[in-house]
C-alpha cells in the first residue's frame, strides 16, 4: 500500500487569502467622545488630560465639566472596563455624573504617567516649602481657564472632585480658585500628613502602608514596579526588618527623595504644620461651596474631612458654603471603588447598613449639589449642612451644625464613660482612691491591627478596606489588652460627634504608644443575623505616641513610673447603640504591623529605633480619684 502523501502537490494549488483585512473601521459605539490633550500651564509644562464628553450632549454648549486632578494615571482610570458605556468605564463617582450629562476631566498631575513635569509628593502650596511657580492650586486654575476656552459643550462651569490624593488636589483648587470654579467635593482627602492621614497619626508612624505607597509611588513615573517583600503573612517580615529604617532599607526606599524627607521629620515640626491643608483653608475665606465627604471607617484618611470642615467651620462667613456628608463606608468606598457591596455602600465587611448608602449619596447629594451649582437649576434643593448617616439605627440624619450643638436639632452633650473596677465601664463618676489596671506591653510581640495572616495591601485577599470593622475579639483575649465593658444598654444612646479619650497613665519605660478603641458590643445572639452575635464592632479606635503628650513639635521622654494625662481625640461617629448592646473600651500599646513599634525607650528618632533599644513596659491605666480616666461621649440627648 502507497499511503505516503507527503510529496504530493494537490492538481491546483489553493490560493489562501488572509481572514484579516488590509483595513478594518471599527464601529464605535460609545456613548461618549473621549478627547485626549495636553494642557499647558503657565510654566509651559503639559499635563495629560482625558476629557470624557456625552455624546448626548449634540456638540450643544450646555454641560457643566467636572476636573478630577490625579496622580493614579487618567488613561486608567477613563478606561476601566471594555464597554461603550461611559457609566461602566469610569469609577462610579465619575460614571453616575456622565450619565446626568456632565463632561468629566480626568487630569494626571505633574510628573506622573502621561504628565510632563517635576512630580512631587503631595507638592506644597508655593512658598518656604515650594519654591517653584506651580503648585496644585496654580495647576488647577490653569487648567480650568483652558477647560473653558476649549471645550465646546461646556457651559463655562467648572468642579474640582477626588478621593484621598485627588481629594487633597480638589481642596487645593480652593485657593485663589479661578471664577468659574463653582463647587469642590473633596472625598477622604489627605489634608495633614502627621496629625491624621496616611503617613502618621499623631506621630505614630504608620509604616507598612506608608513605604509600600512610596515605594509604588516613586520609584517610577508610571507606578509599575511591585512590591518586592513576599510572603504571604506581612507581620513577621515586618517584625524582622525592626524598624521602618530597616524594612526601607531592605526595600530600596534610601534611593528615595520623599522617604528621606519623611525619616527627616518624625516630629510635627514647620515641614508639617506649614503644609496642613486645614490650617491653609482656614486662613483664607471659603468663596466656593465645598462639599466635604467623610468615611466613618477610612482606613487612610480619616481625620481629613471633619478636621478640614470643622477648620472652615470657624469662620462664620463660610458656613454658607462649607457643607458635610458623613457616610458609613471604607477609604474611597462612596466613590464605588471596591467590591460590589462597597460600591453601592449596602454593607462593609460584615455590617449591613439596610440600604445602599454610597449610590444615595452618589444620586440624593452629589448630582443635587452640582445641579444647583453647575446648572444653575434651584429646584434642586439646597443640601441640608450637614447630612449624616447613622450608624446602628442606619438611619441618614439632617444636621444644621456638626457635631450637631445647636438647641433647634439637639443640644450634644459630652457625658464621660469612666473606666472602672473590675473591667466595667460607667457613667457614674468613680467614688474613692481607685487604682489602676496594668498588662505588660512586649514589642517582641505586638499586637496585630487585623487577625492574621496579614496580607500586602494591595494583594488578594487583604481585607484593607474593611479591617476598621473587624471583629476586635482577636485583640480582647490577650493578655496584653485592656478590657472594660458596660452593663447592656436598655434604651438607645445616640452618639454624634468626636469622642475624647482622656487617659490617666505611666509606664516603666521612658516612651510608649497609646492604642484606644470604643466597640459596640452585640448581644450574644442576633435573630436573623445569626454571625453577629457577640460582635465587637469597632465604631472610633486611635494610637497617640507619648513622646508628644506635651508638644507635638518637641517629643520628650516619659518619667518611668509617673502618672501622666494623655488626651486622644479620636475619628468622629454617628452611631445609635441598640437597646441589648454594650459599650467596650479596649486599650494597648501595640497595633502592628501597620504602626512602627515604640520602642518604649526614648530615642531620638524613632524609625531608626535599634534592635537594644526594644524593651518590655509594664503599663497602667489608672481609675478613681484625681486621675479617674473616662471617655468623654458625644451623647445627642433623647
Ligand atoms: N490615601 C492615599 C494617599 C493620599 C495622599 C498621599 C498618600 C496616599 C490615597 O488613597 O490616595
Amino acid at each position: 500500500m502507497n499511503d505516503d502523501f507527503t510529496n504530493k502537490a494537490p492538481a491546483t494549488a489553493l490560493e489562501l487569502e488572509s481572514d484579516i483585512p488590509a483595513e478594518f473601521k471599527p464601529i464605535n459605539l460609545d456613548d461618549y467622545f473621549r478627547r485626549e490633550e495636553m494642557v499647558p500651564m503657565r510654566d509651559g509644562v503639559k499635563l495629560f488630560t482625558v476629557l470624557m464628553i456625552p455624546k448626548s450632549l449634540n456638540g450643544v454648549s450646555q454641560a457643566p465639566m467636572v476636573l478630577d486632578r490625579t496622580p493614579y494615571a487618567a488613561a486608567k482610570a477613563s478606561r476601566l472596563a471594555p464597554s461603550p458605556r461611559a457609566d461602566m468605564v469610569l469609577y462610579a463617582v465619575h460614571g453616575e455624573l456622565t450619565a446626568a450629562g456632565y463632561i468629566v476631566v480626568l487630569q494626571d498631575v505633574r510628573g506622573k504617567h502621561k504628565s510632563d513635569g517635576v512630580y512631587v509628593m503631595n507638592r506644597p502650596l508655593r512658598g518656604p516649602l515650594n519654591p517653584t511657580d506651580t503648585d496644585h492650586s496654580t495647576d488647577a486654575f490653569d487648567t480650568i481657564e483652558w477647560l473653558i476656552n476649549n471645550v465646546p459643550e461646556s457651559n463655562g462651569r467648572v468642579a474640582t472632585i477626588g478621593i484621598s490624593y485627588d481629594g487633597f488636589t480638589a481642596l487645593m483648587s480652593l485657593i485663589d480658585p479661578h471664577p468659574a470654579l463653582k463647587a469642590c467635593v473633596p472625598i477622604n482627602p489627605m489634608v495633614d500628613g502627621w496629625m491624621g492621614d496616611d503617613w502618621f497619626r499623631y506621630g505614630a508612624f504608620r509604616q507598612a502602608a506608608t513605604l509600600q505607597y512610596i515605594h509604588r509611588q516613586t520609584s517610577t513615573k508610571g507606578s509599575d514596579i511591585p512590591w518586592p517583600v513576599s510572603g504571604y503573612d506581612q507581620f513577621e517580615r515586618w517584625l524582622n526588618a525592626g524598624s521602618a529604617a530597616g524594612m526601607a532599607q531592605k526595600v530600596g526606599l534610601d534611593q528615595l527623595p520623599f522617604w528621606q524627607r519623611l525619616a527627616a521629620h518624625p516630629d510635627y515640626d514647620s515641614f508639617w504644620s506649614a503644609q496642613a491643608l486645614d490650617k491653609i483653608l482656614a486662613q483664607r475665606p471659603l468663596t466656593v461651596p465645598t462639599l466635604h465627604v467623610h468615611s466613618l471607617w477610612d482606613a487612610e484618611d480619616i481625620h481629613g474631612s471633619t478636621d478640614t470642615h470643622a477648620a472652615l467651620q470657624a469662620q462664620p462667613g463660610n458656613r454658607a458654603n462649607n457643607f458635610l456628608v458623613i457616610g458609613p463606608w471604607s477609604h474611597a468606598g462612596v466613590g464605588g471603588v471596591g467590591t460590589e457591596a462597597a460600591h453601592q455602600g449596602a454593607s462593609l465587611g460584615a455590617i449591613k447598613f439596610g440600604s445602599e448608602t454610597a449610590r444615595w449619596f452618589r444620586q440624593q447629594q452629589l448630582l443635587p449639589f452640582f445641579a444647583r451649582h453647575l446648572k444653575g437649576d434651584m429646584r434642586a434643593g439646597e443640601l441640608a449642612p450637614v447630612m449624616a448617616f447613622e450608624t446602628g439605627s442606619n438611619v441618614w440624619r439632617r444636621y444644621a451644625h456638626w457635631p450637631p450643638a445647636d438647641a433647634s436639632a439637639c443640644a450634644l452633650v459630652a457625658k464621660p464613660l469612666y473606666i472602672a473596677a473590675g473591667q466595667r465601664l460607667s457613667f457614674d463618676s468613680p467614688v474613692g482612691e481607685g487604682g489602676f489596671d496594668e498588662y505588660m506591653s512586649d514589642p517582641a510581640k505586638p499586637v496585630p491591627y487585623h487577625p492574621r495572616p496579614i496580607r500586602p495591601q494591595a494583594a488578594a485577599g487583604s481585607n484593607w478596606d474593611a479591617w476598621l470593622v473587624d471583629d476586635q475579639r482577636f485583640a480582647a483575649d490577650r493578655p496584653d489588652v485592656l478590657v472594660y465593658t458596660s452593663e447592656v444598654f436598655n434604651e438607645p444612646l445616640r452618639l454624634a460627634g468626636q469622642p475624647v479619650a482622656h487617659l490617666f497613665a505611666s509606664t516603666s519605660g521612658s516612651d510608649c504608644d497609646w492604642v484606644v478603641k470604643l466597640i459596640d458590643v452585640y448581644p450574644d445572639e442576633v435573630p436573623g443575623d445569626e454571625k453577629m452575635g457577640g460582635y465587637q464592632l469597632p465604631i472610633a479606635m486611635d494610637v497617640i505616641r507619648a513622646r508628644y503628650r506635651d508638644d507635638p513639635a518637641k517629643p520628650s521622654a516619659i518619667p518611668s513610673g509617673a502618672v501622666l494625662p494623655y488626651r486622644i481625640p479620636m475619628p468622629h461617629i454617628s452611631h445609635t447603640l441598640l437597646p441589648g448592646h454594650r459599650l467596650m473600651v479596649q486599650i494597648q500599646s501595640t497595633w502592628f504591623p501597620l504602626y512602627d513599634r515604640n520602642p518604649q525607650s526614648f530615642v531620638e528618632n524613632i524609625m531608626f529605633a535599634q534592635a537594644s533599644d526594644f524593651v518590655r513596659a509594664t503599663q497602667r491605666v489608672f481609675r478613681g480619684g484625681a486621675a479617674a480616666s473616662f471617655i468623654d461621649l458625644p451623647v445627642v440627648p433623647q
